[in-house]
């Protein structure tokens, strides 16, 4: 059993943050011991996996009865400095590095589409519209990677509840920020952005999707998608869209950006399936990304080991097909 009830989490598994800021402290202070000795540049990347003006501020949060347990946290570290983000480059070192031009505030994100009415919600309401939680999920990349992240935030549902979606509403479309004057590698790659991404509404309704704004007890860094961006742990992690400015309700399936670039490797659902092989590699196990090189290859679950939760989404759909 994967998901465990308040009761039954150790506290060890909940609050584990103190020492991640704990080792973040650490490596502060390594970098100003170290700074002397180092160019500006090359500071500036040690630095900036905290980049953004709004990463590290610390965020209340409360205990989830959702969040994953038995599995050990990817170092924040990592999880900032290894990062798909394409609007800043291809190479997973470059968002860490390019990222903190992002205008993370103000920020505000439009509702639009088969909604009784449009709305734009700002940031910082967004922020409280719902008590944020502490969830750890394991976050898998269609690249056959995968980490163990502490992610802040709460049900998207919450939200699509403030959002009065019509009867007719069947999918939700989200687009990210771009712009390209500050986003210049975005153009190192042939998508056509914005990146777009969508789930259907009984997916985006279900309490693991995770509208997100903070990791590790703190707001989210630029290069992990501040200032707001979703979750969707039983899914390849391309699906879950970063630095979010529009939430469309929609009637049918919307284009979605890795669709759109090929459409034999990514579908539209994309849950992560060890039993449909990516046309170009095998699905069945990932690499651990913060281990040991000897310990870093796992079995890669069914549902990303989120079935029980939600495998009745998918009852009676051939999973091969909609892949
Ligand atoms: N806007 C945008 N969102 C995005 C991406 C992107 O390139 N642009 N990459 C996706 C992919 S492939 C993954 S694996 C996750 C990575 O999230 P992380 O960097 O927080 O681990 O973000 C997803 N969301
Ligand atoms: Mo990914």
């Amino acid at each position: 059993m994967l998901i465990l009830k308040p009761s039954d989490i150790p506290s060890s598994a909940i609050t584990p943050r103190e020492q991640y800021l704990d080792r973040r402290r650490f490596l502060r202070g390594a970098v100003a011991v170290g700074a002397a000795a180092l160019g500006a540049e090359r500071i500036a990347q040690i630095v900036s996996p905290t980049s953004g003006v709004f990463a590290g501020t610390r965020l209340q949060t409360v205990k989830s009865p959702l969040t994953t347990t038995g599995e050990d946290l990817t170092s924040y570290q990592y999880v900032t400095s290894y990062n798909n983000y394409y609007e800043f480059g291809v190479d997973k070192s470059e968002p860490a590095k390019n990222a903190g031009r992002l205008p993370v505030r103000p920020w505000t994100v439009r509702v639009e589409g088969l909604v009784k009415t449009p709305k734009t919600f700002d940031i910082d309401a967004l922020l409280k519209l719902h008590p944020l939680e502490d969830r750890i999920y394991r976050h898998r990349c269609v690249e056959a990677w995968s980490m163990v992240v502490l992610w802040v935030g709460y049900s998207l549902s919450e939200f699509i509840k403030q959002c009065d979606p019509l009867s007719t509403a069947k999918f939700v479309q989200f687009l990210s920020y771009y712009d390209k004057k500050v986003e210049p590698w975005a153009g190192d790659s042939a998508i056509s952005w914005p990146y777009s991404e969508g789930l259907r509404m009984d997916e985006a309704m279900n309490p693991l999707t995770l509208l997100t704004f903070g990791m590790y007890g703190e707001t989210l860094p630029n290069q992990n998608g501040a200032p707001v961006r979703v979750v969707v742990p039983w899914k390849y992690g391309f699906k879950s869209a970063k630095s979010i400015v529009t939430v469309r309700f929609v009637a049918k399936e919307p284009h979605t950006t890795w669709n759109d670039q090929n459409e034999q490797e990514y579908g539209f659902y994309s849950n992560v399936n060890p039993n449909v092989d990516h046309p170009r590699w095998s699905q069945k196990t990932e690499r651990r990304i913060g281990l040991p090189f000897y310990a870093q290859r796992k079995t890669t679950l069914m549902f990303n080991g989120y079935g029980d939760q939600v495998a009745s989404l998918y009852k009676g759909m051939d999973l091969r097909r909609y892949y």
